[in-house]
Parts: structure tokens; C-alpha cells; sequence
């Protein structure tokens, strides 16, 4: 059994990247399920399997706790890590292949505190991935790219499990849009080029150092496209992440 955790900010596409590999793995009659662990989640683009909405209701926490829907994010964040246990029952009674997690649409609700790591570790880190999620909107300037390779890298370092890099929603992207951002993530040297020629201040100074930091940490990575609107990608998702845990064996299809 995997854990596939989609990590990325608000509006990233994990919810919708969820259904559609689910939906993916399905049409190859691989056994998945889907896990959310939103409270907070509106118009879930999937029917999830086990949904923490079962335990913890953002409504309740906002009555039980008098507080506004940002303090019951974070204290219904750290209750989940009250219903773990019982959480990890129902998702092993289920027998499934690959569990593909939902996370909090904040993303550092579940990164930053203490809930996601006890999670994750509950659930079996060594059978982990994290795939992180870039916005292409954000990933379209050098500036935008690099923050969000170090919100990538703090990610890393949090969870220490594998790592998978996702681009999304590239249907909205031109072919060359995203070719040259697969580029600049592969290349962190090209990367450098394009962050001078769009700010030559101290600022692009700054990303440049956080550049050499991040070639030293190994950042430079492949980047999956994905489109979840079209579907496209779903494929090399799978196979990098059989590639991981079992050298790229197939799955015995059921
Ligand atoms: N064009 C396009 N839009 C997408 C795609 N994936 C997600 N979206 C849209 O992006 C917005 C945020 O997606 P969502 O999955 O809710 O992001 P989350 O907050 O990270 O769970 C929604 O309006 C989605 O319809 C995609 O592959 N293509
Ligand atoms: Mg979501």
C-alpha cells in the first residue's frame, strides 16, 4: 500500500488533481481510494472514500470553540490528529493499492504543524510520497518558480519522504510556457539566467543565493506536467512513483 499525499497552496489543484488520478488509477482497474482530509473543503471535484469530515466538522469547531473559520482551520488541523487511529483502520480494511490523500487548502496547516507529520508517520512514512503541487500562474516567472522551489525544499525537509515535483493545470499554459518552466526546474542554471533579466536589483541578488542553496540541497528536479481538466499526466505520475517503491514495476491489475 502507498500514501500519496498532493501538498500545494490554496488553489493549486489538489483537490481536483485527487479526482483525477483516482479516477485515472480506476480506469486501469488499480485499486485506489481517496482520502480528504479538508474540513474545510467546498465542491469536492471527487466523492472521497474516508473523509475527515466524518470526525471533525469546521461548523461544530466554529460553535464549540467560539471562533471565525480561520481559528477553526487550525484547531480543526490539530484535531485531526485525535482521529488517526481510527482512520488508519478504516482505510486498511479497505485494502486498497495506492491511497491518494486530499490535504488542508491551507497547505501550511498540514506542513507547519505538528498534525500532518504525526499523520504521515502514523500512516507509514516509509511507504510515502508527497507530490507537490506548482501553480502554473505562480510558476511562470523565475521569482514566482523559485519560491515556490523553497516552499518545495521546506516541504522536503519536513516530511523527509519521496518527492515528486507536479505541475498543474497546464491546459491553461502555451506549450512553450511549459516547456520553459520544466526547463528552469531541471536547469536551476537557466533558472539563474532568467531571474537577472527579470529583476537586475538586490532582489534578484537574494534569489540567487537562495538558487546556489537550493543546487546544493539537489532541488533541481524533473517537473511532471498534468492537466486534471484533460486528464493528462496522470500516467507519469503513477510510473515515477511505482519507479520509487518498486522499480517500476506494474501493479497486478485486478
Ligand atoms: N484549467 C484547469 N483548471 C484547474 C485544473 N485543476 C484545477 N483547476 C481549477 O483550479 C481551482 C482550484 O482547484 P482545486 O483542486 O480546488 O485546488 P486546491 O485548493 O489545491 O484543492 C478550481 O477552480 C479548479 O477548477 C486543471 O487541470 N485545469
Ligand atoms: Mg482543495
Amino acid at each position: 500500500m502507498i500514501n500519496l499525499y498532493f501538498i500545494g497552496s490554496a488553489g493549486s489543484g489538489k483537490s481536483s488533481l485527487t479526482g483525477a488520478f483516482n479516477g485515472w488509477m480506476e480506469n486501469q482497474r488499480y485499486n485506489t481510494i481517496t482520502v480528504n482530509l479538508d474540513p474545510g473543503i467546498e465542491n469536492a471535484p471527487y466523492v472521497p472514500d474516508v473523509d475527515i469530515r466524518d470526525w471533525i466538522k469546521l461548523r461544530d469547531v466554529m460553535k464549540e470553540y467560539g471562533v471565525g473559520p480561520n481559528g477553526a482551520q487550525i484547531i480543526a488541523a490539530d484535531l485531526l490528529a485525535l482521529n488517526i487511529d481510527e482512520m488508519k483502520e478504516i482505510i486498511e480494511s479497505m485494502e486498497p493499492e495506492y491511497v491518494v490523500f486530499d490535504t488542508p487548502g491551507q497547505m501550511e496547516l498540514f506542513v507547519l504543524r505538528q498534525s500532518g507529520k504525526f499523520l504521515i508517520d502514523t500512516l507509514g512514512a516509509e511507504r510515502s510520497i508527497i507530490g507537490f503541487l506548482y501553480d502554473p500562474v505562480i510558476s511562470k516567472t523565475p521569482s514566482g518558480l523559485i519560491s515556490l522551489m523553497l516552499q518545495a525544499a521546506s516541504v522536503q525537509v519536513r516530511f523527509n519522504v519521496p518527492f515528486l515535483n507536479i505541475l498543474t493545470k497546464t491546459d491553461m499554459l502555451k506549450d512553450e510556457e511549459r516547456d520553459r518552466i520544466m526547463n528552469w526546474g531541471a536547469n536551476i542554471l537557466d533558472l539563474e539566467d532568467a531571474i537577472q533579466s527579470e529583476v537586475p536589483t538586490l532582489k534578484s541578488q537574494l534569489s540567487i543565493e537562495f538558487l546556489t542553496a537550493l543546487r546544493s540541497f539537489g532541488a533541481s528536479q524533473n517537473i511532471i506536467p498534468v492537466s486534471s481538466t484533460y486528464g493528462s499526466g496522470m500516467e507519469d505520475i503513477y510510473t515515477t512513483a511505482q519507479q520509487i517503491y518498486f522499480g517500476g514495476e506494474d501493479l497486478s491489475k485486478g
